[in-house]
């Protein structure tokens, strides 16, 4: 037996302990050695019955992850799970924690599962491209029912215990010792002569022939895109038609296709790019960082609010100023209401409500923010005001106050430089809704101490954000890239193509919305601000195309006018307007350009790719650290979808020379002014590398 499975006896009761940290996955060697725990427990004439339970933190928490894409290794998962169920000797799997995936199966095919309260069940696999791959779709719909096997395996969502218990996955819910309680449980099997309840022996029933159907039907919006939930919905439908074993080969078999596919590789790297992002290449584990108790922020607007929450959110004591009371109430209002709308829908208790509520201390005086800890600041997006704001925070804070900026643009270095603490000074970009949007781009000034950078990462963790580090530069790392895909989309408009054309492509390129459509619901005003606040920068052909401009001084600002680059009913659905498309050709004409088709695969790329290209000068620049720095940034901010794995791993699906040769093809096309390749890309590509090669 290796050490992380132990095997021990406590009086007739054979007890498999599990201990592989962090989370107790399934590699090889925990694979090998609950088997051979098992086997141990089956032949020694002392053991009446065994019990499975897991050491540290958590049950077993899957597969190993890590182990995927890598040849196969025995004993597989299956094979364990059968053997653990054709025991003759009950088996119990003791819970806690959370028992997901490979753990849940592993649970699945024990005669019987306990679990403390605190416990959560799941197959999550879905979330990874994937689907249970070691009898989870073919056992969870015998013990659960399949219109809960659906939701589970298809939302991928873990269930708390007593859900779980009353689902009928589990036995009992414990109190006290886990262990002891296995151990009673084991006995109590053995002297009452429990009949061993193997789950493979039971009928997935459904209750209506057209169940898949329609759950497939009643989630096609959620599935967009994903292959993995149609296959687990395959996959449980052929628990109901076939015996148990025949379904095993078939889960098999879906499972393997889809380990092999795009989608699972993007899912996956997903998954360790969120874990990997908040580290910081080139500092120690154990960099100082400061504690933050307490927080201010300034500005109760929208973005000020929402940033508010995310902090009462986690407990944390805030203060809010504004200038004016009526601003305040107004803010706290607007939160008061995003509570109590959470609240009404069951996702939140009334007290809970009310405790965050009271954690913020509304004010009107700078002085109140001078014991705070951490100061972020959201007022109006002017370097004049952002100076005089942090020049008064500069003269009230207390030394070692962190000083951030929620600015989406403006220059943090600049903002620093209108104080005496610039190592103290850095950029903290939340994403509206901020109390909703998981994407926290967190901006290093030059003068910015490792300490205070490091502690902003660790605050966006503890808030519940994907904080990624970035350096400065105009719009950072998001709005610098989606700035060279909405130039690429208007040019295309004066060549050829329609706002509606466009947003299909976009759209079911996997975006939850087009750039016009995204643009009407945000409002043409804001976006139409920012262009005339950097006119004096734009090229000249970016300057001469003024559809924006048209659109916007028929006061045409998108759904709040009613109108926009699409026309809204009063429901707010939106239809193509042919004034719209006469006034883009008229444009065309006005700016001498002839109008061509645009196909759908060039949309693509050229919407696509120029933010590729500009990914990869950001890498080159140091702006982004890593690749996945800027794939977290578009994941959790922009709405990129997370089955391509954003637009650098996605770049590497492609291939860069694909990506090369077309970024090439546009420069000749379009001008070098607007795509020449990054070098660093070009050498990637030609050296037949990818940005994730090794
Ligand atoms: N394999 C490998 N590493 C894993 C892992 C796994 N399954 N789960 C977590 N880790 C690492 C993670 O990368 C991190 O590493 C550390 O553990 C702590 O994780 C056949 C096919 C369990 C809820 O999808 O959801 O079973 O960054 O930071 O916030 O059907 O981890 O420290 O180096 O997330 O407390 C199905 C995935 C697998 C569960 C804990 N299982 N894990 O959350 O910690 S597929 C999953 C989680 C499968 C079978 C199939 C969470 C967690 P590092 P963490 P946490």
């Amino acid at each position: 037996m290796s050490e992380i499975v132990t095997f021990s006896k406590e009086g007739r009761i054979g007890i498999i302990t599990v201990n592989n940290p962090p989370v107790n996955a399934l590699s090889q060697a925990v694979r090998a050695g609950i088997k051979s725990g098992i086997a141990q427990g089956i032949e020694d004439q002392g053991v009446d019955a065994m019990v499975i339970i897991c050491a540290g933190r958590t049950f077993i928490a899957g597969a190993d992850i890590r182990e995927f894409g890598k040849p196969p290794m025995e004993p597989h998962l299956p094979d364990v799970c059968k053997f653990i169920e054709d025991s003759l000797k009950p088996v119990i799997a003791a819970i806690h924690g959370t028992a997901l995936g490979g753990g849940l199966e592993i649970a699945l095919s024990s005669h019987f599962r306990i679990a403390v309260a605190t416990a959560r069940v799941g197959l999550p696999e879905v979330k990874l491209g994937l689907l249970p791959g070691a009898g989870g779709t073919q056992r969870l719909p015998r013990v659960a029912g399949v219109q809960a096997a659906l939701e589970m395996i298809t939302s991928g969502t873990p269930v708390a215990a007593p859900k779980a218990k009353n689902m009928g996955i589990l036995d009992e819910i414990v109190e006290g010792d886990l262990k002891q309680a296995a151990l009673a449980w084991a006995q109590k099997a053995v002297e009452q002569k429990l009949p061993l309840r193997r789950v493979s022996t039971l009928t997935a029933k459904v209750d209506s022939p057209t169940v898949f159907e329609d759950f497939a039907k009643a989630n096609a919006r959620k599935f967009r895109g994903f292959i993995a939930p149609y296959k687990c919905i395959e996959a449980v439908k052929i628990a109901t038609e076939l015996p148990f074993d025949q379904g095993m080969k078939k889960e098999r078999e879906i499972f393997t296709e889809l380990q092999a596919s795009d989608q699972s590789k993007a899912q996956r790297h997903v998954f360790f790019a969120e874990r990997e992002v908040v580290r910081i290449p080139g500092l120690p584990d154990d960099q100082p960082t400061r504690e933050i108790k307490s927080v201010a922020v300034l500005g109760a607007g929208t973005m000020g609010g929402g940033i508010a929450m995310c902090f009462t959110n986690a407990g944390i004591p805030v203060k809010l100023l504004d200038m004016k009371q009526e601003f305040l109430d107004k803010g706290l209002a607007i939160i008061k209401k995003n509570y109590a709308n959470t609240v009404a829908k069951g996702r939140l208790k009334q007290e809970v409500m009310d405790k965050r509520m009271s954690l913020i201390d509304p004010t009107l005086s700078y002085e109140d923010l001078k014991d705070a800890d951490l100061i972020i600041e959201a007022v109006f997006e002017e370097m004049g005001i952002k100076k005089e704001v942090f020049g008064k925070l500069d003269s009230i804070c207390k030394p070692g106050a962190i000083l951030a900026s929620n600015t989406s643009y403006l220059n943090i270095d600049e903002i620093a430089a209108a104080t005496g603490r610039p190592q103290d000074v850095m950029g903290m970009h939340f994403f509206s809704p901020a109390n909703v949007m998981r994407l926290l781009e967190n901006v290093r000034g030059a003068k910015t101490s490792p300490e205070v950078y490091a502690t902003a990462m660790k605050v966006g963790k503890a808030i519940g954000k994907v904080p990624v580090l970035v350096g400065v530069c105009d719009g950072f790392v998001g709005n610098r890239m989606l700035a060279k895909r909405t130039r690429e989309c208007g040019f295309m408009m004066e060549e050829g193509a329609l706002p509606w054309q466009i947003d299909k492509v976009i759209y079911d390129f996997g975006f939850p919305m087009g750039p016009y459509a995204m643009g009407d619901m945000a409002g043409l005003d804001v976006g139409w601000r920012n262009r005339k606040a950097k006119f004096d920068s734009l090229t000249e052909r970016e300057k001469k195309n003024t559809i924006l401009d048209k659109i916007c001084e028929m006061g045409r600002y998108g759904q709040k006018t009613g109108s926009g680059f699409y026309k809204y009913d009063e429901k707010r659905n939106a239809t193509p307007d042919p004034m719209i498309e006469e006034l883009i050709l008229n444009h065309s004409k006005e700016v001498g350009i002839e109008r061509r088709a645009i196909t759908d695969q060039e949309i693509v790329e050229r919407a696509i790719y120029s933010m590729i290209n500009e990914g990869a000068k950001i890498l080159e620049e140091g702006i982004a650290a890593r690749p996945l720095d800027i794939d977290a940034v578009w994941l959790y901010g922009y709405g990129f979808p997370v089955y391509l794995g954003g637009p650098m791993f996605y770049a590497d699906t492609v291939g860069l020379k694909k990506v090369y040769e077309a970024i090439v093809k546009y420069r000749d096309m379009i001008g070098a002014e607007y795509w020449t390749p990054s070098p660093l890309l070009e050498k990637l590509a030609k050296e037949g590398k990818g940005f994730y090669s090794k």
